[in-house]
């Protein structure tokens, strides 16, 4: 599987230093903060008090007041910096004294259950000095793909950076409903499996929790669920927690749809067996799904490193696919995060990872939860993706809800290409349309494979279900993967000087035209009714592939953030066309094509070649 790599489309405006190396454990807390430190704050808070009050005083009076003299007014703004770092410091000092308490209260909880979630030194935490441990380390990386030595030595449960971005709301709709956590495994290390429900328990609201379901696909190690088991006796919290487990190994589709149907909660929440949650990641999913149960919603995936165990905010990307049918992550252009709320608000995303999602109860049942002739895994997420876009449903990516993943080496379960083959043509027949052809373009060896067994189930759930058409999903969810999104037959570019166009709607009226604003040209290119002699509406194609409105010495179409006039840059990129035989306006680093409507004064736009308008060029 693929993941976000951190890249260019991290949030700028969020600190990465609390991703840094985490510090050393420091376990200070042998019971509670001493009486007299906590007296001695209190006094402090006490004297500062009145300070404040004085202080703020001070400060109304001033800024009503008017100074007339500059060094009057510099001494002012001496005062009022002062004034304000008084205020800034009495509000840290009321900060200390709260989590001095909260920490009061939360050691009373320590003492019974040892809750508490520490900082980690996770370098310190990774030596392995002796044979033994170098050994245990090694044997932890083939049982289970991931440093299971270390994740020992982290133990029941730590603390992790939050990764929400700072403009993500801190309060909550009210009455969510509930969910039933269903998390499937296999052979899972157990100090994994229950570090993952303790970051459940401490970092969700208690009453949305309906259950979590263990369920175990028939492990051929029975150690994981024996510790779980042993750790709920031990655990109050942990009265929440259901163990299942399936008579033979089903794979994880299989076992998902074997705990689906033992759920009781309204909402089922997916989710891989070597996770962490961060913190209220529960809710903004079940808000979403009380807005509308149609909606399938996933949280970002951040990563746990399989290494280091480091725990590593991810980029808001949403999920996509290629014609084998293989899921693949999408970024967002640069463009879209022009708008800072973009790096909160949920997005549409054409497909799911499949690890970690939530569905309505009833409503995954409905849709057909999965395809139960799939085998083990791969393709399904792809398949539900299809199914949901397709038959009413919508699936979106919930960037203020994270959790992290351990990425693994590789499956333990295996990646048999055989069920890979089976799922992925099962997916194909049944969605795909006349669009399969695409599909045995690039998995030639399938063409001929009769082996996917029976599909009618499928084909008639799709008809029931009155889904849309393949065609309807490229044109409308994915349209990145339209063929003839590129084209590759061109007109020669001029030689010298540049050609003159007028540029035209196919079978219309209308002309690109550089919006002219009483002979000075702006930013917009417009649809206009063609006039022979309108200077604004003469493109010059240079032999640099630049298109240059007659009507100024200095703008080009541009790409860079829709189909705008910008000042000629000379390097090509965003402002190098190229123009398609069938008359389409094509490139820019976009890899997007002209596209525009029939109607008087709309604004040209950009669109995936195979859905942009045609234009005829007539040289002037
Ligand atoms: C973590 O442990 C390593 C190795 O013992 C040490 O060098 C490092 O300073 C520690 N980091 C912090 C933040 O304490
Ligand atoms: C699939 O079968 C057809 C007809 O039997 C044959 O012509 C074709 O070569 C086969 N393709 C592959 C990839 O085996
Ligand atoms: C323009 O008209 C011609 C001739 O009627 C037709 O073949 C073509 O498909 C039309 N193009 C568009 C974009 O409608
Ligand atoms: C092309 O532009 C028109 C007018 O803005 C718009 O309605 C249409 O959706 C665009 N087509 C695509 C594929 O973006
Ligand atoms: C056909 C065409 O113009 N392609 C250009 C698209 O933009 C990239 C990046 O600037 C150029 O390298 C291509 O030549």
């Amino acid at each position: 599987m693929n993941r976000c790599t951190i890249g260019w489309c991290l949030d700028p405006l969020v600190s990465t230093g609390s991703l840094g190396q985490q510090s050393v454990d420091p376990r200070p807390l042998v019971g509670r903060p001493s009486r007299t430190m906590f007296c001695r704050r209190r006094a402090t808070f006490s004297l500062l008090v009145p300070l404040l009050v004085v202080s703020f005083l001070l400060y109304s009076l001033l800024s009503t007041s008017t100074s007339s003299s500059l060094s009057e007014r510099r001494e002012d703004n001496e005062y009022i910096n002062n004034v304000q770092r008084a205020k800034v410091e009495a509000a840290d000092e009321v900060r200390a004294i709260q989590s001095d308490v909260a920490d009061v209260e939360t050691n009373v909880v320590v003492e019974v259950e040892d809750e508490k979630e520490r900082e980690v030194n996770l370098t310190q935490l990774a030596i392995a000095n002796t044979k033994e441990e170098k050994d245990a380390e090694t044997r932890g990386f083939e049982k289970y793909q991931f440093n299971g030595y270390l994740s020992d030595k982290i133990g029941e449960r730590r603390k992790i950076p939050d990764s929400r971005n700072s403009r993500c709301p801190q309060t909550f709709g009210q009455n969510l409903p509930t969910a039933s956590i269903i998390v499937c495994y296999f052979n899972e290390s157990p100090s994994v499996l229950i570090r993952m429900v303790n970051s459940i328990l401490s970092r969700t609201p208690s009453p949305l929790i309906r259950e979590i379901l263990l369920v175990d696909d028939s492990s051929e190690w029975p150690d994981a669920t024996e510790a779980a088991k042993k750790y709920q006796e031990l655990h109050r919290k942990w009265n929440v927690v259901k163990f299942l487990k399936t008579d033979v190994n089903e794979g994880l589709i299989r076992a998902k749809i074997f705990g689906a149907k033992k759920a009781v909660g309204d909402v089922l929440v997916f989710l891989d067996s070597h996770c962490e949650v961060n913190q209220d990641w529960l809710q903004p999913l079940l808000e979403q799904i009380a807005e509308k149960r149609e909606r399938v919603v996933c949280p970002i995936i951040d990563i746990i490193d399989a290494m280091s165990m480091k725990y590593v905010e991810s980029p808001v990307c949403k999920g996509g696919v290629n014609w084998a049918m293989t899921f693949k992550w999408d970024y967002p252009p640069r463009s879209y995060f022009q708008d800072p709320q973009n790096f909160v608000r949920p997005l549409k995303s054409a497909t799911m990872a499949g690890g970690l999602f939530a569905i309505d109860r009833k409503y995954f049942f409905e849709i057909g939860s999965y395809d139960e002739g799939m085998e083990v895994w791969g393709a399904e997420n792809v398949e539900i993706s299809f199914r949901i876009w397709n038959c009413g449903g919508e699936l979106l990516i919930i960037p203020c809800s994270r959790v992290g993943h351990i990425f693994r080496q590789r499956r333990p379960y295996g990646l048999s290409s055989d069920s890979m083959r089976k799922n992925s043509v099962r997916l194909a027949r049944v969605w795909l349309d006349d669009y399969i052809e695409e599909f045995w373009k690039v998995r030639p060896a399938y063409r001929n494979y009769t082996e996917y067994g029976d599909i009618s189930k499928r084909l008639k759930l799709r008809e029931e279900l009155q889904c849309k058409s393949f065609q309807w999903y490229l044109e409308n969810i994915y349209p990145e993967l339209l063929p003839n999104n590129s084209p590759t037959e061109f007109l020669a570019q001029p030689s010298s000087q540049g050609v003159k166009y007028h540029i035209q709607l196919e079978n219309e009226t209308l002309c690109l035209s550089a919006e002219s604003n009483g002979g000075r040209i702006a930013g917009v290119v417009e649809m206009r009714r063609c006039l022979r002699d309108a200077r604004e509406q003469i493109w010059r194609w240079t032999s640099t592939g630049e298109l240059r409105p007659m009507g100024s010495s200095t703008l080009c179409l541009d790409s860079f953030s829709g189909a705008k006039l910008m000042r000629c840059h000379n390097q090509g990129a965003h402002q190098k066309w190229a123009i398609t035989k069938d008359g389409k306006l094509f490139n820019a680093s976009s890899g997007k094509c002209i596209n525009a409507t029939n109607e008087l004064n709309e604004h040209a736009n950009l669109a995936f070649c195979s859905l942009a308008k045609t234009f005829t060029l007539l040289p002037i």
